[in-house]
């Protein structure tokens, strides 16, 4: 990202997560409650194990906010890992039990984790220096700063959604959604489903995977509604925005595939039928009557609705082990079993609006500039009122 920048911190067992956004204009609302609300969004979902019953992610605001605004200055969160109690003696930045953390010790590599690679590249005898932060608990971080991000957006008149468009096999021939579709996702529903007829059958999905010691991944589905178009750049390749989304989307945790609008299918079929014709309406509005491009063409937003879809592979903790190596013996050995869930898709569609929202939000201050939200609105009305008298 350009204008915004985003660090995060923290283990998933050690105290707790900070993040810190810098590049926020000043004089943006910061709503609490809006944030806590995406913070419980990310911890729900059918599916999750022991350890969200354990948390109540609080995003605490430690800087750059006063008085309900941001001041410019770069604004920091902070998150308290309530488990870090239970893993004090095996955690603590200063001091660890000996005999505990050799209980603790993770020394058979699961398979498609980052264990080994983490591993091997920071030559760590214990599996959990790397488990620890390559854990998808960091997303509560990212969440946090794209909850900002969203109301920057908001300023905008741009809203996004997401939902499970399949888990494990069930749903994954169904069609691309749209907007509409994720409008009805119920947040509350124990998958955060786009096909609400197919959820009774998913949770039945989970109970029978959990039961086999195995896992699940699939698809989530996220949406950019009301984005101007003219967000993003086709002149540079490491400013196109679908890169830019691509790569962002990719970083969710087990996330191995991006898809934009309906690529996969287009890919298949001739040029006839993978575009979107053009039309101009009465009222001077350019508009399509598909959306198979997913709002950017030529890595530029072109008025259309972002639509991305995130592929998650199943979760690389298994309760029955994969094939491994025992890192002391070097002998073959299952690999270790963590706790972990079965499948976060539900969260994974939450933090997928995050990482969507912060480079749209970056994407909209390169177009629109400004340090103080009052100038960074002044030019974005100009700018769209000089775009709907264009091509004049
Ligand atoms: C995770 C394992 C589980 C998940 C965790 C990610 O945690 P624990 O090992 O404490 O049971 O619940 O996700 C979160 C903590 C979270 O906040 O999303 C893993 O190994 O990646």
């Amino acid at each position: 990202m350009k204008r915004l920048r985003l660090t995060t911190a923290g283990e998933s067992h050690g105290p707790g997560l900070t993040a810190v956004l810098s590049g926020l204009p000043a004089g943006l609302a910061v709503d609490s409650e809006f944030i806590a609300r995406d913070m419980r969004r990310r911890m729900h979902g059918y599916g999750r194990g022991h350890r969200m019953q354990i948390e109540q992610d609080e995003a605490v605001i430690r800087g750059g906010v006063r008085d309900g605004e941001t001041l410019g200055s770069p604004v920091t969160f902070w998150i308290e890992n309530r488990d870090f109690e239970n893993w004090r003696e095996v955690m603590d930045p200063y001091r660890v039990d000996p005999d505990r953390a050799e209980k603790r010790r993770l020394k058979s590599p699961r398979p498609g984790h980052a264990d080994l690679a983490g591993g091997l590249k920071y030559l760590r005898r214990d599996l959990r220096d790397v488990l620890e932060r390559a854990s998808a608990r960091e997303s509560a971080a990212r969440v946090a700063a794209g909850a900002l991000a969203k109301l920057l957006l908001a300023q905008f008149g741009v809203e996004i959604r997401s939902g499970v468009r399949y888990l494990g096999a069930l749903g994954a021939d169904r069609p691309v959604p749209d907007w509409s579709d994720l409008e009805k996702v119920d947040d509350t529903s124990p998958l955060r489903a786009i096909h609400r007829d197919l959820e009774p059958q998913m949770v039945e999905l989970v109970d029978r995977t959990k039961k086999d010691g195995d896992t699940l991944g699939g698809a989530v589905t996220v949406i950019a509604h009301s984005v101007p178009p003219g967000w993003g750049s086709y002149v540079h390749w490491d400013e196109k925005l679908d890169g830019r989304l691509a790569q962002a989307l990719m970083s969710v945790p087990a996330v191995k595939a991006i898809e934009f609008g309906s690529a996969l299918e287009a890919s298949k079929g001739p040029g006839s039928a993978a575009h979107d014709a053009i039309e101009r309406t009465s009222e001077g509005a350019w508009q399509r009557l598909t959306n198979r491009a997913g709002g950017l063409e030529g890595g530029v937003t072109n008025g259309e609705d972002v639509v991305a879809t995130a592929y998650k592979k199943p979760i690389s903790t298994l309760r029955t082990g994969l094939p491994s190596v025992d890192l002391d013996t070097l002998e073959p050995h299952r690999s270790q079993y963590e706790r972990s869930d079965v499948t976060a898709l539900p969260a994974a569609g939450v933090i997928a609006e995050a990482m969507m929202a912060l480079v749209l939000a970056d994407a909209a201050l390169e177009k629109y500039g400004g340090d103080s939200m009052e100038e960074v609105l002044l030019h974005f009305n100009a700018s769209r009122e000089r775009q709907r008298r264009w091509p004049g």
